[in-house]
């Protein structure tokens, strides 16, 4: 920790690497307690930038320096000065070979980054800066070496030693050592170098290439853990030939690996050949994992999988560029999710996370544009708006090009940057001068922080039969800035009939379109107006279709009218979407008016949604899915905590009390699809079907669960109770205990209690499941939470050094469950400060990222304000606080 005040890195200082590695060789001499590494880099300068001082300045952190020697002469201390991050080199040459042998402690290594242990094995992460704590280096992603990695390590608890790359050799060494060297072809920057030590086991497979090479997969995880990976390798074959089909890019090593870790502190890293994975992204059975791990599984590997060309091959100049390849990516990766399992509900799934998560970062302190310009510690930026904004960012540009210049322009940007370092304006460029269209308004989406506002109203004109829509945009100011200027982007809408049919959607002045149908606009003004014409009827229209941009769209809808479209928008994103204002109309009304009964319309919508046997079960599950307690919180000046949670559970007994019939009907229906376990011998009469209709399926039936479980009778207890016991899969026995675990703090806490235990005897081995098993508790809305929270932090599986298990004890109090996390005595708050603060000096990524919860203070009542805030101070008070925190604070509580 430094006691000094961190200084920003700011993207207008950027300059050229005044030297360039060519070639990295490390030698790895592994060991928990203490490694030995030795470097030789061949240095040049860089021809392009600017001569400086002529002494060369390294990164490195947590280094002991045992030896050091340019051009094999040793070098006296007076010719280099080593501090806490640097080592400068004073008067080196054009061109040399600069040798270092340094100290490290991978089992002292809690944060995570660099070189540290997981369990008995040895890995590690990089990206963004964890190199330096390994070795001296350019660690700066526009340094691209070519590395030859030596690993030498006990041969008996370190038998798999991995690289980036091809293997080239093995040996085995005198004492009980052996040794490994992995050559990379590529050259790469410092923050995609792994390597992992560890008695693993391995799972192979083969991919062949379009081009029709061999490509050996290797997934490596601790051997009891080797049958829960087919998954993961069905999801990587199915991750590289859709990406040689949907972008012409083809793997280019023979090999590719991909490791499980259980101490990772995100999901995944895409470290050339040998990605390294939280074992959450990566395990999987039908009895463990829920649907939802599946498709977050198939996700993240891909997702890494992508990056090998979004990031590996093409990278980025600085960290500034992140969202280059993170939002390429991330775009990459949902369209992949909605090829495999079901375009809409992948959409809805995905927008529902950016308002749950990333229109609230735009709008409150921690609020960046998707290029940011400024940073203290980069860690804090591998944000959402980074990621799933910057997708957007990509998504829009694909919608303004179409398919086939979209495709035109990625073929340009990796065939003109392939090996390059390179800037989001260069993507942009590409999108450009592939197509021809002008971007130039578009660049604002990555220079502006906030979410757009869109206006619209619109009059109907019966007589002409035209229908005016007028849309107006603006953006609320963010941190630093002030002003914003309206911005580009593609608004698809359609309109609907009263039969609930589409109408033809024609532009005054232009010919009538062939059919009715989705249609594309842009929005380029502060006010812009459309005129409908050669209408029947006055239409409604559907807007932000697919969910077109990444914008807030208010529209002065009936009841009725969101009511047609919630029934009837053939585009699923806008049917959903009615359905979450109808519902957030209703629950707003009932938070300022407890014991209002929802309007009997709701009711009916509602019943009519759930009757429906023509749609997809998923999609008819997101849209009977009530808009989340935090969404109903952003909608508000002054989040009313209590009040939200109050009307959203009262609604769901109404809804309950109203379709109990209905909805056991449903129920059962969409039950009898599944195999369930005989108690006893627990053994299913069937394997579970894990194909996307099972899971929509499921889906379906446990929201009708949840609902009936609001409002329990003895027989929905008892269907409860024995959807948990016989559950075949995960998705089922966790359903059926979320429903039980409701009954906490009641007369019947018992049948809740005995189903924790239950859980907690099957499955405390499975550290994965058991998360699930801290986390449902952390998230029950009981009065008796906080308590059970603190005791969870006491329990014996409770560890302060897995992240996962951090995550879902803390996390899932402080981030999923507002009611109790915002207690009006503050303990919530306290809880989370009093864990940041014992986490901070372990795991500073970690304890910033926990803290996201108490940043949104201005937001809460003038009381809550206070408490959360004294935390906050609380903190920020304390000795030697990390740079990451550090950063996080300054921003919350001077903004
Ligand atoms: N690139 C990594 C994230 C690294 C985060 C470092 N703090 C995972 C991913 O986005 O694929
Ligand atoms: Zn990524």
């Amino acid at each position: 920790m430094y006691r000094d005040t961190p200084k920003p890195t700011r993207l207008e200082d950027y300059q050229p690497p005044e030297f360039l590695i060519d070639r990295a060789e490390l030698r790895f001499d592994l060991d928990a307690v203490e490694t030995l590494v030795s470097a030789a880099l061949e240095i040049r300068r860089n021809p392009a930038a600017k001569r400086g001082d002529g002494s060369l300045r390294l990164d490195g952190e947590q280094l002991e320096l045992l030896e050091i020697a340019l051009d094999d002469r040793a070098l006296p201390p007076v010719e280099y000065v080593v501090d806490e991050r640097t080592l400068v080199v004073q008067r080196v040459p054009d061109r040399f070979q600069l040798r270092t042998r340094v100290r490290i402690h991978p089992a002292a290594n809690t944060a995570l980054e660099g070189l540290y242990i997981s369990g008995d094995m040895l890995c590690t992460q990089c990206e963004a800066e964890g190199f330096r704590r390994m070795t001296y280096f350019l660690d700066r992603p526009d340094v691209m070496a070519r590395f030859a990695v030596t690993l030498v390590a006990d041969a008996t608890r370190y038998p798999v030693l991995l690289s980036n790359g091809n293997p080239i050799d093995q040996e085995t060494l005198p004492g009980g050592r052996h040794l490994a060297r992995w050559e990379d072809p590529f050259p790469k920057p410092s923050y995609l170098f792994a390597l992992v030590a560890g008695d693993l086991a391995r799972i192979e497979d083969s991919f062949t290439t379009a081009s029709g090479r061999e490509v050996a997969l290797h997934l490596y995880m601790e051997p009891r853990n080797r049958d829960k990976c087919g998954h993961a390798m069905r999801s990587l074959k199915a991750a590289m030939r859709w990406d040689e089909e949907h972008y012409g890019r083809e793997y280019d090593l023979d090999l590719f690996m991909i490791v499980a870790v259980s101490h990772f502190n995100m999901g995944a890293m895409e470290n050339k050949g040998l990605n390294v994975f939280n074992a959450k992204y990566v395990l999987a059975s039908p009895e463990t994992a829920t649907d939802q791990d599946f498709a977050g599984i198939a996700s993240v590997v891909a997702h890494e999988y992508f990056h090998n060309w979004t990031g590996n091959r093409i990278t980025c100049r600085d960290w500034f560029q992140l969202s280059l390849k993170e939002g390429f990516t991330v775009f990459r990766d949902q369209e992949f999710s909605a090829d495999q399992g079901g375009r809409d509900v992948q959409r809805i799934a995905d927008v529902r996370a950016l308002r749950a998560r990333q229109f609230p970062e735009d709008a409150g302190p921690m609020a960046h544009p998707v290029r940011p310009s400024s940073y203290i510690e980069i860690n804090n930026f591998y944000t959402t708006t980074v990621y799933e904004k910057g997708a957007e960012l990509v998504r829009m540009q694909a919608r303004l090009l179409g398919p086939e210049r979209f495709r035109a322009a990625t073929d340009l940007y990796f065939q003109r940057h392939d090996g390059q370092a390179v800037t989001t304006e260069d993507f942009v460029r590409c999108m450009e001068d592939a197509s021809g269209l002008d971007l130039t308004q578009f660049r604002r989406w990555y220079e502006q922080a906030g979410t757009p506002v869109l206006e619209c109203t619109a009059d109907w004109e019966a007589g002409q039969g035209t229908y005016r829509l007028e849309v107006r945009q603006h953006t609320d100011p963010t941190p630093g800035q002030p002003e914003k200027s309206p911005r580009h982007m593609p608004l698809a809408l359609g309109l609907i009939g009263t039969d609930g049919r589409e109408l033809p959607v024609q532009l005054a002045g232009e010919p009538a379109p062939i059919g009715p149908g989705t249609r594309v606009l842009e929005l380029r003004e502060a006010r812009q107006v459309f005129e409908f014409v050669g209408l029947s009827e006055r239409p409604v229209p559907s807007l932000l279709r697919g969910f077109s941009a990444p914008v807030k769209l208010r529209f002065p809808y009936s009841d009725e009218e969101l009511t047609r479209l919630m029934a009837a928008d053939p585009d699923g994103v806008a049917r959903w979407n009615a359905a979450q204002q109808l519902a957030e109309r209703v629950l707003l009304a009932m938070v300022v008016t407890p014991d209002t009964p929802p309007p009997q319309a709701f009711i009916d919508a509602f019943a009519a949604a759930l009757g429906d046997q023509e749609a997809d079960p998923a999609l008819l599950a997101e849209v009977l899915a009530l808009p989340s307690e935090s969404y109903l919180g952003d909608q508000m000046q002054a989040v009313d905590v209590d009040g939200i949670h109050r009307a959203r559970e009262a609604l769901m007994v109404q809804v309950a009390t109203a379709l109990r019939a209905d909805l056991l009907e449903r129920y059962h229906a969409l039950h009898r699809f599944e195999p369930v376990t005989d108690q006893a011998a627990a053994s299913t009469d069937r394997e579970p079907d894990l194909s996307p209709a099972a899971m929509g399926r499921r889906a379906l039936k446990n929201l009708c669960l949840g609902y009936l479980m609001r409002a329990p009778d003895d027989a929905v207890l008892a269907l409860c109770q024995r959807q948990y016991a016989t559950a075949a899969t995960m998705t089922d026995r966790i359903a059926g205990l979320r429903g039980l675990i409701r009954l906490r703090d009641t007369d019947q806490a018992e049948l809740a209690e005995q189903a924790l235990t239950d859980f907690y005897q099957r499955w405390s081995q499975d550290a994965l499941v058991l998360d699930k098993w801290f986390a449902i508790q952390a998230q029950a809305s009981a009065p008796g939470t906080l308590g059970r929270v603190k005791q969870l932090l006491r329990h014996a599986n409770f560890s302060i050094g897995n992240p996962n298990r951090v995550r879902s004890l803390i996390g899932a109090f402080a981030a999923g469950n507002p009611v109790c996390f915002h207690a009006a005595d503050g303990g919530g708050y306290r809880l989370l400060a009093e864990q940041v603060a014992r986490l901070d000096p372990l795991n500073p990524q970690l304890a910033s990222r926990l803290l996201h919860p108490l940043t949104q203070w201005r937001r809460h009542d003038a009381s809550r304000q206070a408490l959360m805030r004294a935390e906050l101070e609380g903190l920020r008070a304390r000795d030697g606080i990390s740079p990451d925190l550090f950063e996080v604070l300054g921003k919350c509580l001077d903004a």
